[in-house]
């Protein structure tokens, strides 16, 4: 365990991180692949309130299964946020002295399954705000470039708030001085876009504020992916117009209250009771 726990990463990695908004990180977290993927069956027989799962108006076509929230239901997932170095690593790349877990995001699409996720960045979508934040996506299947997901490096340092949409493109809610996200695909050249294969063990970390979106899966193979997403030291509560995703509709709060309770645990450092 704590061969595990002093597993870290270089300078190089987290400077890339801070510079791009995005970093991939390679083969650390193989030993939970299979834990995730036995969570990733039994969630998808056992769905929490909160998950969303688009299903195609084709009855042919093959779903995209989504669940949030559901890292301590299932303890495959729970083994990955707790027991793997994910947590260290995260306070790592935030430059945070801590690491709490905010949610996961599972995200299945099934072979063939047509739908693109498209541009966005998740901030806006967020009960919490800070500087200190970082998603780590990690495929449970082999992923080649070209259905990866891809990023605008640089874009977490826009200083914009984009309108939060869902993925079937309806507006969440409106959020005052929210733009629309830019027509990325439309001119790609003028981004810095940045994509990698991956496999399954790898992992993909990005700040809360990077441009994102993800190809749809028209292969024979599953894309099983969970999301695990880390605040740090400055993480503050943040009021919001309606319904964030993922929703806590029983958590009371005020405006800038310093992030923290039972739903967000701080894992890093480990404290020993
Ligand atoms: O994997 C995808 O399709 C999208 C992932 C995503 O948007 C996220 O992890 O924030």
């Amino acid at each position: 365990m704590d061969q595990i726990q002093n597993v870290s990463i270089s300078d190089d990695v987290i400077n890339e991180f801070h510079e791009n908004g995005v970093a991939v990180i390679r083969g650390l977290f193989g030993l939970w692949v299979d834990g995730v993927r036995e969570a990733i069956e039994e969630n998808k027989l056992n769905p929490s309130w909160r998950e969303r799962t688009y299903k195609p108006e084709n009855k042919n076509e093959s779903e995209f299964f989504q669940d949030y929230c559901v890292w301590n239901n299932f303890a495959g997932y729970r083994a990955l946020v707790m027991e793997s170095p994910m947590a260290k690593i995260a306070a790592q790349l935030m430059r945070s002295k801590t690491a709490k877990i905010f949610h996961d995001h599972v995200l299945v699409k099934e072979p063939g399954n047509s739908v693109k996720t498209p541009w966005h960045h998740d901030q806006p979508y967020y009960i919490v705000d800070g500087q200190q934040s970082v998603s780590f996506w990690v495929p449970l299947d082999m992923v080649p470039q070209e259905r990866s997901i891809e990023f605008v490096a640089g874009s977490h340092q826009w200083g914009k708030d984009f309108k939060p949409k869902r993925f079937d493109g309806t507006d969440l809610y409106a959020e005052d001085g929210a733009e629309p996200v830019p027509q990325i695909d439309d001119c790609r050249d003028s981004f810095n876009i940045k994509s990698w294969a991956t496999e399954p063990g790898d992992a993909i970390a990005f700040n809360f504020r990077t441009l994102h979106g993800a190809a749809a899966n028209p292969s024979p193979d599953r894309r099983r992916v969970t999301s695990v997403r880390w605040v740090g030291d400055d993480a503050r509560f943040v009021q919001r117009q309606g319904k964030t995703s993922p929703f806590f509709p029983d958590l009371d709060y005020r405006d800038g209250d310093p992030f923290g309770g039972e739903d967000f645990p701080l894992i890093f450092p480990k404290v020993s009771l």
